[in-house]
């Protein structure tokens, strides 16, 4: 069924709903920007197979940021700045690689550097980006901190292979600093929290969020994707669940929210997927059926969220919705299993 057929049968149910009840088939939670894709090679300034997974951040000037995901002609990833006025068009993209692999410094990244998380740390100053760094021992986790998306300091790789899908929390809990990462081991491919003094010694690491088994949507393998929300329910968190099918697996998104002092305290958690692949260019690409946000941006009225997200591995979408109307979407549509593996 297409999603104009399941259209036209919700608009004839006359069960009255509130906006948090109905199903996204019926009011997409986030709604496709009518520019989209709204970044793709044909955008760049230089020869690029493609441009996805991209970090976001509105600077002080207003500008929207994008260290997006560039991959060269070779398959090997380095990132790139793109500033856009209104976050949508007119897109200042950078001439030349804004962060590239240094391998001599950092063998780790002898394949590249990929899916760029950004935190503003405001006690730092600076912006930390967490992005996944590639080698022959697979994705770690490296760290850099930057003032100006020009130059970085960089902490090479905090989190040993295999583990990717990181972002750092704004701001210490209890005089700790927090990432949310996804470490691949014998328990399973789920999301963990740890906590480090300094940014580079990282302890005290626990589950905070396992992957469904089964027929789920999120079966197996589960990962953070933008940065979490900090709203006064908690840490509003967007995840993606990976199903693996006979023709491949299919990248969704959902929900899950995070106690405010206590972040590795799961409090709520999605049933459903709320966004998947349905548009052409999130369906088809070098890697079909991927929908993979690392970035968003909030306006200025605390609500509207600008989810900026790589489709199909091969162009940067976005789509727009309201903080809110997640929270209450996710308050309606509990986990009948929160954080419980079935
Ligand atoms: C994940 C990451 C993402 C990618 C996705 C789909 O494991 O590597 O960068 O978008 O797979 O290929």
């Amino acid at each position: 069924m297409n999603s104009n057929t399941t259209a036209a049968i919700l608009k004839d149910e006359v069960v009255p709903k509130s906006i948090a009840q109905k199903t996204h088939a019926e009011m997409p939670l986030l709604k496709r920007h009518s520019h989209n894709p709204i970044l793709s090679r044909e955008h760049w300034p230089y020869p690029i197979n493609s441009v996805f997974n991209a970090g976001a951040v509105r600077l002080a000037d207003g500008d929207t940021l994008l260290l997006c995901r560039v991959e060269d002609r070779r398959g090997i990833s380095h990132l790139c700045a793109a500033r856009s006025a209104n976050g949508i068009d007119g897109w200042r993209i950078d001439p030349e690689p804004t962060l590239v692999a240094n391998p001599r410094e950092y063998p780790e990244e002898i394949w590249g550097i990929e899916d760029p998380r950004i935190t503003y740390v405001p006690e730092l100053e600076k912006y930390a980006v967490a992005y996944t760094s590639f080698a022959r021992g697979g994705p770690g986790v490296s760290l850099a901190l930057t003032k100006d998306f020009r130059s970085y300091e960089r902490f090479g790789v905090i989190m040993p292979p295999e583990d990717k899908d990181a972002a750092l929390l704004p701001r210490r809990i209890n005089g700790y600093w927090a990432m949310i990462h996804r470490p691949v081991t014998t328990l399973g491919a789920h999301m963990w929290i740890s906590f480090s003094p300094d940014l580079r010694h990282w302890g005290s690491h626990k589950v905070i969020l396992e992957a469904r088994r089964g027929g789920w949507w999120d079966a197996n393998k589960i990962g953070l994707c933008s940065p979490p929300i900090e709203t006064s329910k908690g840490w509003l968190t967007i995840y993606h669940g990976v199903r693996h099918t006979a023709s491949g697996s299919i990248y969704r998104l959902g929900l899950a929210l995070f106690d405010l002092e206590r972040p590795d305290v799961c409090l709520q958690r999605g049933e459903s997927w709320m966004f998947g692949p349905e548009a052409p260019y999130e369906r088809t690409g070098d890697v079909n059926d991927v929908v993979f946000p690392c970035g968003q941006t909030i306006d200025a009225d605390g609500n509207g969220i600008n989810l900026y997200y790589g489709a199909a591995d091969s162009c940067i979408a976005l789509a727009t919705g309201s903080i809110n109307e997640l929270l209450a979407w996710l308050e309606a549509n509990p986990s009948s299993g929160d954080g419980i593996a079935r």
